[in-house]
């Protein structure tokens, strides 16, 4: 229990076509969470330079997730929609963040190491600080709740890190300039500034595996096109990347406790069973003992039948810049006034003159 008022907030980083990883892990949340909660929803932009500094058309990826989002249901009016680069309280936060934060937390980063592979010397420092930069997108709108895909969970978990230590090592100006919020912490209450933020990470598809590694997660940046679903792939894409997707020979079991050991199986039925809105159990009680050839095919129907209304909204938007720009303008006005109120507390509470 807090006295924050909840606020959901959430990213997805423009990096490439979006997948149904992104889709069943992050975005079909948000949608879900609109209906209950006040949201702000970020394509981060700033996020996508850390990995790979020049983008062909990073104007172009900006619109197209930001045109997957509305197509996706996420009312822009109701909630807000927006571009990180234009609100500059992103950047000014983490800075602070990065004083705040110990390079041994970065360096445990799991993300950054796999990002970073075995030459991490020549990582960008902006890959080493993504995480600062994620607490501050969030903490930035104060946000409560985030809802993201098991792989950003240590992220999560850092970003409420930052948040008690800017919190205790400021308890006092903090208390001084009657900007504290109470926290519960434990069976305590205390003072701070930051909400010590909730990850919102549940369903059958947390984390989605590619279609060609049971082992991998599903990414935007695979280099392999039939290692995943893209949102903007069309009935015959689908159909084939689903066929074609790696299995084991065996059939399927009729409880989930029968898919350990069987990752690429177990990966299968959990997007159904995320599509289908059922639990993998429900999944297996009707197709347990079933072979994948003829699993296949229901779920390559399945997956047609959610995805292509979004497909076909998502090009119709595509085909429409004026608009999403308008859309990002407008939500980018109303983040950046709750993020200039955000940095005049954290400028004072720092103890900057202004
Ligand atoms: N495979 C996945 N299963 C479930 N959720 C996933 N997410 C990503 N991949 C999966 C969730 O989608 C949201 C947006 O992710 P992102 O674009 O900001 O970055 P990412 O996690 O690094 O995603 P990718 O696709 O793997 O991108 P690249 O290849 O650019 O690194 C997040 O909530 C994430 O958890």
């Amino acid at each position: 229990m807090s006295d924050f008022a909840p606020r959901v907030f959430s990213g997805v980083q423009p990096t490439g076509n979006l997948h149904l990883g992104n889709y069943l892990g992050a975005i079909r949340k948000f949608v879900a969470l609109q209906e209950s909660q006040d949201c702000i929803y970020c394509v981060v932009d700033l996020h996508s330079i850390t990995a790979q500094l020049v983008h062909e058309d990073l104007k172009s990826q900006i619109r197209s997730i930001t045109a997957a989002f509305l197509a996706a249901g996420i009312d822009p009016k109701r909630h807000i929609v927006f571009n990180q680069s234009r609100v500059s309280g992103h950047a000014e936060l983490a800075w602070i963040f990065n004083c705040v934060a110990r390079i041994g937390w970065m360096n445990r980063m799991t993300q950054f190491k796999e990002k970073a592979g075995k030459d991490r010397e020549n990582a960008s420092l902006g890959l080493l600080a993504y995480p600062s930069l994620m607490a501050a997108d969030i903490l930035l709108y104060r946000a409560t709740h985030v809802p993201v895909g098991d792989d950003q969970k240590q992220h999560l978990e850092l970003t409420r890190d930052i948040a008690i230590k800017f919190n205790n090592d400021f308890s006092e100006r903090i208390a001084e300039a009657g900007l504290g919020t109470e926290i519960a912490v434990g069976e305590e209450t205390v003072n701070g500034y930051f909400p010590i933020t909730e990850p919102l990470i549940g369903g059958e598809a947390t984390r989605v595996m590619s279609l060609k590694d049971g082992a991998k997660k599903m990414s935007k940046s695979d280099p392999s096109d039939l290692s995943r679903i893209n949102l903007t792939d069309d009935a015959e894409q689908i159909a084939r990347k689903i066929k074609k997707a790696k299995t084991d020979p065996d059939a399927l079991p009729s409880e989930p406790k029968g898919l350990e050991g069987r990752p690429e199986a177990d990966n299968l039925v959990g997007i159904f069973a995320a599509l289908a809105e059922k639990t993998k159990a429900d999944v297996l009680s009707e197709f347990g003992g079933r072979q994948f050839s003829e699993f296949k095919p229901v779920l390559a129907d399945l997956a047609v039948e959610k995805l292509s209304p979004i497909n076909g909204e998502m090009r119709r938007l595509i085909d429409d810049p004026g608009h999403i720009d308008a859309v990002l303008k407008d939500g980018g006005e109303r983040a950046g006034a709750i993020a200039e109120k955000t940095m005049r507390d954290v400028k004072d509470i720092v103890g900057f003159l202004r």
